[in-house]
């Protein structure tokens, strides 16, 4: 299994070349804030894990492996950016609370978030009952 740093790269390289058709290393290093030469070195240990294959002058593409586990870990980012939203999380809180919970989850508990997210978006009353319970809550603060 890839550790959290290693997915947040699998997830922007499979980002990039979703978005680009390419994944540069200065492209992965200004979306996730980091040095260059950061990137170099994770880009060799995925490489070596066979997520991807790296080519230094001909960039990177993924390998099936990278590919596969690359798509799950976009899912789940917007997954997890979907349930924030369905429990009311400020919009402005969204992306970083996504960012720092989602290495942490199992993939069990992301399946059963999978099943609350479809329970409120088939029926959209369950969605304001929530608001409901929320407003009453926020109004006895
Ligand atoms: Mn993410």
């Amino acid at each position: 299994m890839p550790t959290p740093s290693m997915e947040d790269y699998i997830e922007q390289i499979y980002i990039l070349i979703d978005e680009k058709g390419y994944a540069r290393v200065s492209d992965i290093a200004e979306a996730l804030a980091v040095h260059p030469s950061s990137v170099t070195k994770m880009v060799q240990k995925l490489d070596k894990d066979e997520y991807l294959i790296y080519e230094k002058y001909r960039g990177l593409i993924l390998t099936p492996k990278g590919k596969k586990i690359g798509k799950r870990l976009v899912y789940r980012h917007e997954l997890l950016e979907q349930f924030m939203r369905i429990i009311g999380v400020d919009e402005d809180k969204v992306y970083n609370d996504v960012e720092g919970i989602e290495h942490h989850l199992s993939w069990n508990a992301i399946d059963r978030i999978g099943d609350l997210v479809q329970f409120f978006e088939e029926n959209k009353e369950r969605v304001e009952s929530l608001r409901g319970i929320q407003k009453q809550n926020e109004e006895q603060q």
